[in-house]
């Protein structure tokens, strides 16, 4: 019988095939072409239409069967090749053992980040408590309302970079002082921690972009007494160590009297090196007694109360600190200087 003999062609055509299929795009194109809608066994069925009704059962389970067949052997190889694809995919990925680890490094606070916190928690525990001001500031609270006169020639003290004719990026923390005496009354004790920013020549000791905390304390009666003693106290906790400290007289318009504290340098135990330009101290903090002027703009009677004032660097203590030659290895992100922290 004919149609018999096209059966037994498909069925051994389709063997053929299968047999050459290597993956499952091939195998996906074999499914169409022997099963979809245009594919060969649906064109057998136009043969059922040539034979007689007696034909007619026999050869419409022939077709069945052979349907079947193809659909179970196209089955069967498509689970064959998924497992190899499988297998060799974790051969592939199957880790090599002799080679060198990756090693992990550890982050860890900048030094800079350290220094600052140090020093605020030795200051938080001597009764101060933590204010931030805002680094792009307004001429007045960075300068006038800390009594710099217009045209007083102290505003060249601190090289300023300015935004506009009124705005700037804070030269000092102490604008942070107004700021604090215009939010609240006496007792004050507040340390304000900052960036500042001075256009000045970069040099081992002084950089652009610098830290200062800024420590304010008012109340009745507070003397000069009392920010001698908490300078000694917070620097000599600070370096964890009774230090030499040298008090220098000097001017700031928002205190009076003013002075510049030094810390004898312990990279070169007070013998002159390049981080003390040779002079074995090392200037760290402007301080003083607010004045009262400085009072009044805050808001605070000066006849009444008196308060004393420090702004110190963070970038001179972390050098004197650490024995380190350069100011400029704090922002250069290099690694091999970081990790030493
Ligand atoms: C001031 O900035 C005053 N506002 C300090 C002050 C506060 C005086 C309260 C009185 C009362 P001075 O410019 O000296 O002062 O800076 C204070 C400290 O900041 C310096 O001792 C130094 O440690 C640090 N410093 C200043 N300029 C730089 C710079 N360019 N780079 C790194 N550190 C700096």
């Amino acid at each position: 019988m004919d149609i018999e003999k096209r059966l037994h062609q498909l069925r051994s055509q389709f063997q053929k095939d299968l047999t050459t299929a290597q993956n499952a795009k091939e195998l996906e194109a074999l499914k169409v072409q022997y099963l979809g809608k245009k594919g060969e066994l649906q064109g057998l069925m136009s043969l059922l239409r040539e034979c007689t009704p007696d034909e007619r059962p026999m050869v419409g389970k022939l077709i069945n069967e052979l349907k079947n067949d193809v659909t179970e052997s196209l089955d069967r190889q498509e689970t064959k090749l998924g497992d190899a694809e499988l297998s060799e995919r974790l051969k592939a990925e199957i880790d090599d053992v002799t080679l060198p680890g990756r090693r992990r490094f550890m982050g860890r606070r900048h030094i800079i980040s350290q220094t600052l916190e140090e020093s605020l928690d030795i200051l938080m525990e001597m009764g101060f408590s933590v204010q931030y001001g805002p680094d792009i500031e307004s001429e007045y609270y960075n300068f006038e309302a800390l009594n710099f006169a217009k045209d007083h020639p102290a505003r060249d003290m601190q090289d300023t970079f300015f935004i506009t004719k009124d705005t700037l990026l804070r030269t000092h923390t102490s604008n942070i002082q107004i700021r604090v005496m215009e939010g609240s009354k006496p007792p004050i004790r507040v340390v304000g921690p900052g960036v500042c920013y001075r256009n000045e020549d970069i040099t081992a000791r002084s950089h652009v972009m610098f830290n200062q905390i800024e420590a304010l304390y008012v109340d009745k009666k507070v003397t000069f007494g009392d920010l001698l003693s908490t300078l000694e106290e917070f620097y000599t906790k600070l370096f964890k160590n009774k230090l030499k400290l040298r008090y220098r007289p000097s001017y700031f318009p928002f205190v009076e009297p003013g002075m510049e504290v030094d810390i004898s340098c312990i990279r070169c135990s007070g013998e002159g090196c390049v981080l003390c330009k040779q002079s074995g101290w090392l200037e760290v903090c402007g301080a003083g007694m607010v004045h009262p002027e400085v009072l009044k703009s805050g808001g605070i009677d000066p006849e009444e109360y008196t308060g004393f004032a420090f702004g110190g660097g963070i970038e001179r203590v972390a050098l004197l600190r650490h024995a380190i030659s350069d100011i400029r290895f704090f922002l250069e992100d290099d690694l091999r200087f970081l990790q030493q922290f």
